[in-house]
């Protein structure tokens, strides 16, 4: 229970809508924590994983129609419908309340109903938000105790100050039919229903920490972004940089934020602060400061393995919750790319058999702690966050996409984020490997127009005396017989190094229509086998075929019309030219 009025008003209202057996106020204590797990064996929600392998992990099968975030079913909800702008899908905000009113009635029938208050963001961190999820899901519990920081100290930090954003959920049934993710950003409130999978149903992530928490940021001054931070030692032991990265959903940010760097790296070091959503305000020293509102890892399984990310692998074999992975013979987690062990059973609990497809669904993911990752820095729990030398963009791009370039200013590379495009994953449902624009990789998660988001970004480049420098990877580019060209993962460690010695003003860079490339032999290529002319396929900017992406970001941002702002289009305007020329 609560002394704050309004949360114990609107749990009593949620109640008397939604008929639940029993109402539970989450402490996230470690025994509530087991006594939910325990309730989840009994019914078969969770499944034991091998004790003496993985002491601590379960698996839970989900619905096989519920298996990742449903971009078509997901609104924003402003009065005004150029307020969510054409990058959202929107309804009336009456319509939308009315029509999840009727598929909220009596849906707790036989449940109990879990009151959960959370803080996002280090507990007394002035750029932590709190708020609270109901559902009535036990999975969503204990997957919210290990995402963010839950239970009487958010309730405690909510009652000093008042405010919290509201989100309520069921599963419901679970009928694609029957399912909506509702945001409502001009009244704090998020609704969700008929889903228990990810980002639909853990409210903190991307319905409060993105979507509701990007409007906010708009008006209070800041960003809420779909971006990573990491930090980069070297053996000189000088300042740590930090660097914040944004990459569409499945593209990258977990394996980055995790990077071990290659054998000749020796002595330096990467620090994790985040994997997904990064939260940043300009500080009173001109720079940009960045905090991780998450306090665990909701990350894709497949392709995770000892030679890619042995980071994540190491915090993976204790007190961890898989979510459609297969198992192993003797009850040991199992999905493609493990690079160990053998599937019996795929994620649906089938016997394995390769007729059916991969073994784990290519969305399955793992829940873990942040502390668990041997790659954690204790600087993500600094109330003020890590100060920012560089923004990086970058999605997956067969073609065309250089290596790395950076962008010449703060707002050339606004225009270098908003025109940012990637192949899609399985992390949405709808088809894979198409190309689509995904500006700032928040083409899913922006709470409002996208022209006002770009606009915003620019005003905020102007509060910054010491902006972070901006620049554009891509790991994904592939060679006529469909092959990656660049090896990626730790190797990424040198394409991290030339960015750092461009922030540190350290070496020069060829300029280009498009931004600054490195020269060659400015990156550290020492120990790396590429075959001969691979490097220079990866630093070469095509002209034509730049200029046809030119014209399709041009086309792409007048959907925005009027809305647009000046510089931006002004931007665009000065590289059109330049490859023109
Ligand atoms: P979300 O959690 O959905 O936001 O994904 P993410 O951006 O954190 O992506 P993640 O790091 O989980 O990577 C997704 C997939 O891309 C995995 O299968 C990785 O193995 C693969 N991947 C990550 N980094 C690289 C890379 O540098 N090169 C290549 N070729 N693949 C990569
Ligand atoms: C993403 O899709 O970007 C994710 C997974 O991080 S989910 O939490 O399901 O949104
Ligand atoms: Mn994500």
């Amino acid at each position: 229970m609560t002394r704050n009025r309004q949360l114990a008003d609107w749990v009593e209202e949620v109640a008397q809508l939604t008929c639940p057996d029993r109402v539970h106020w989450c402490s996230g204590t470690p025994a509530e924590y087991q006594d939910l797990v325990a309730g989840m064996l009994a019914d078969g929600t969770l499944i034991q994983l091998n004790e003496t392998t993985h002491p601590g992990c379960y698996l839970h099968r989900s619905d096989p129609d519920d298996v990742a975030r449903v971009e078509h079913l997901t609104f924003v909800c402003t009065r005004e419908p150029e307020d969510a702008g054409p990058n959202n899908n929107w309804m009336d905000p009456d319509e939308a309340r009315q029509r999840m009113d009727g598929l909220f009635e009596g849906c707790m029938q036989g449940r109990t109903m879990y009151v959960i208050p959370y803080c996002m963001g280090p507990i007394d961190s002035p750029l932590a938000r709190c708020g609270v999820e109901i559902t009535d899901s036990p999975y969503v519990v204990v997957n919210m105790r290990l995402m963010t920081r839950m239970g009487d100290e958010a309730l405690a930090r909510i009652e000093r100050e008042g405010t919290f954003i509201r989100g309520l959920h069921s599963i419901g049934e679970l009928d694609p039919e029957r399912r909506f993710i509702m945001h409502f950003p001009e009244e704090l409130t998020i609704r969700s229903y008929g889903s228990g999978y990810g980002g639909n149903a853990l409210l903190g992530k991307k319905c409060h920490a993105l979507r509701i928490a990007s409007y906010q940021a708009r008006a209070e001054g800041w960003l809420a972004e779909h971006m990573l931070i990491l930090g980069v030692e070297s053996p000189q032991g000088e300042v740590v940089h930090y660097i914040a990265a944004a990459f569409p959903s499945a593209c990258g940010k977990t394996n980055l934020a995790m990077l071990i760097p290659p054998a000749v790296y020796d002595g330096w070091k990467v620090w994790t602060i985040g994997d997904d959503i990064c939260w940043m305000r300009p500080g009173e020293d001109g720079r940009l400061w960045a905090i991780n509102p998450e306090a665990g890892f909701f990350g894709v399984a497949p392709g995770t393995g000892q030679a890619t990310n042995p980071n994540a692998l190491a915090m993976l074999d204790h007190d961890a919750i898989f979510t459609n992975v297969a198992v192993t013979q003797d009850q040991q987690p199992w999905w493609e790319g493990k690079g160990e062990g053998q599937p019996a059973l795929d994620w649906q609990g089938r016997p394995y058999d390769a007729a059916n497809g991969p073994a784990a669904h290519p969305n399955s993911r793992f829940t873990v702690a942040v502390r668990q990752c041997p790659s954690y820095s204790e600087r993500a729990e600094a109330p003020r966050g890590v100060p920012l030398s560089a923004i990086v963009f970058g999605g997956r791009r067969e073609r065309l996409v250089p290596l790395v370039f950076e962008a010449e200013s703060w707002a050339h590379g606004v225009l270098v984020g908003s025109a940012m495009a990637s192949e899609t994953t399985a992390a949405a449902a709808g088809a894979v490997g198409v190309v689509r624009r995904d500006p700032m990789a928040m083409k899913p998660f922006c709470g409002y127009n996208f022209a006002d988001y770009f606009g915003h970004w620019l005003e905020i480049g102007k509060t910054l005396t010491r902006p972070p420098a901006i620049f554009h990877v891509n790991w994904f580019r592939k060679d006529g017989a469909g092959r990656f060209m660049w090896p990626g993962f730790g190797e990424n460690m040198r394409v991290l190094d030339w960015i750092i010695a461009r922030c540190k003003g350290e070496v020069e860079a060829v300029d280009s229509p498009i931004g600054r490339l490195p020269r060659a032999a400015d990156l550290n290529l020492q120990g790396l086998d590429l075959p001969a002319g691979v490097l220079e396929e990866l630093l070469r900017v095509d002209q034509a075929g730049w200029r046809q992406e030119v014209g399709e970001i041009g086309r792409y941002l007048d959907g925005y019309r009027e809305r647009l702002p000046e510089a931006l289009q002004a931007q665009l305007k000065r590289v059109s030219e330049a490859l023109s020329a």
